[in-house]
């Protein structure tokens, strides 16, 4: 990183309200939209800065205060724990002296401030049912705490985020103005796309149709969006920028996608790729732990289909953003984003040669509830 890169994240750090001097920046090189670096003081406190991408959210004003208020609320539900303990359970925004909770630098971009979560660990790929269990119990917490949140307080600040149907015509007007070449390269991916998307609509239109009801939602639980601490227990749920109103299939789906993956989101060696179901049913169970109380039996008859959907939709929007030519999603290559969109319909396969048993486990879970 250039100087003058140090030097503006330095003066952006400064224009925040807290009394540190900055003494060491590095950069985080693992999220695909924003950019975000972890930074060091002479206090000791460490803090994580983020230039939030102007061009995927168009109304950042609107995303940290989405944010802000979520992080209150949580944090208003563990008023037993000392700041400390607080910080890492929740995370927890800085106003800049402005009073405001992001600060626009001088190229008018706007960045966030949060603490650093102390003594915790993430995972790209979860290799134990523990992890599975306990991120199923944090992700389902994030939910059931937010419950008595209005969600219509949030402001959805990507429309249509996990609508099949608008993603599918986004992935329509992509193809139309794709390069023979990519075209040709996702001639099977494509195919996909057209033999599930009859079954892939259906979640929203039951939300559509008032079948399943609109809570608060996370919209980005990916595993590694999930903090634990040194004994492996759920700490924390980060990396807020999508909370909107949402179904909880949504939730559900990407965790289950990044948890039950055998192999990273762009693995290339597709024989790596496969669904494990032995994670699949401890998420669930760490998941309805915390929340099957408020889950409807429809809400938890659809799960397994979430699952699918959201494997789906990340293949999906993988696919078209490498026919319009790579435009949405950082790429370290030409073919990443094939690459990922190759690697979430494998899995979508590997999921379907499981579905009975997926299926059997949800059921079995609706008839205990009923008892
Ligand atoms: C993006 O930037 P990151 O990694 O937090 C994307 C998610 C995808 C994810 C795939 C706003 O999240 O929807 O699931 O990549 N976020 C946005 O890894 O599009
Ligand atoms: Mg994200």
């Amino acid at each position: 990183m250039g100087l003058n890169t140090n030097e503006l994240i330095a003066s952006v750090f400064n224009a925040f309200n807290h009394n540190c001097t900055i003494t060491d920046i590095e950069e985080f090189s693992s999220g695909h939209i924003n950019d975000t670096y972890f930074i060091s003081t002479a206090e000791g406190q460490q803090f994580v800065l983020q230039r939030i991408n102007d061009e995927v959210f168009n109304n950042v004003e609107e995303l940290v205060n989405n944010k802000v208020k979520v992080s209150k609320h949580l944090a208003a539900k563990i008023p037993e724990l000392d700041t400390e303990e607080k910080y890492r359970r929740v995370l927890t925004f800085l106003p800049a002296k402005t009073g405001a909770y992001y600060y626009q630098d001088a190229f008018n971009k706007y960045w966030n401030l949060t603490y650093y979560i102390a003594k915790s660990v993430s995972f790209d790929t979860v290799t134990n049912k523990e992890i599975a269990y306990e991120g199923g119990k944090l992700f389902g917490k994030f939910i059931s705490q937010t419950s008595d949140f209005d969600a219509c307080q949030l402001v959805e600040i990507i429309p249509g985020f996990h609508d099949v149907p608008r993603r599918l015509l986004q992935f329509e007007q992509a193809k139309k103005n794709a390069s023979a070449m990519r075209l040709e390269c996702a001639a099977y991916q494509i195919e996909k796309v057209a033999a599930l998307q009859e079954e892939m609509v259906l979640l929203q239109q039951l939300k559509d149709e008032g079948k399943i009801p609109t809570r608060v939602t996370h919209n980005d639980t990916k595993i590694s969006n999930a903090l634990f601490d040194a004994n492996n227990k759920g700490l924390c749920v980060i990396d807020t920028d999508t909370v909107m109103p949402g179904i909880v299939h949504n939730d559900f789906g990407d965790a289950i996608r990044t948890i039950c993956n055998t192999a990273e989101e762009d693995q290339k060696d597709l024989s790596l790729v496969s669904f494990n179901v032995d994670y699949y049913e401890a998420y669930l169970k760490g998941f309805l732990e915390e929340l099957r109380d408020s889950l409807s039996e429809v809400e938890i008859q659809f799960l397994p289909l979430g699952a699918k959907t959201i494997i789906f939709i990340m293949g999906l929007r993988f696919l078209t953003d490498y026919l319009a030519g790579d435009v949405y999603y950082k790429t370290s290559y030409d073919e990443h984003n094939l690459d990922r969109a190759k690697n979430q319909f494998k899995l979508i396969e590997s999921f379907e040669d499981q579905y009975n048993e997926i299926l059997k486990l949800s059921k079995s879970i609706v008839k205990v509830k009923q008892l």
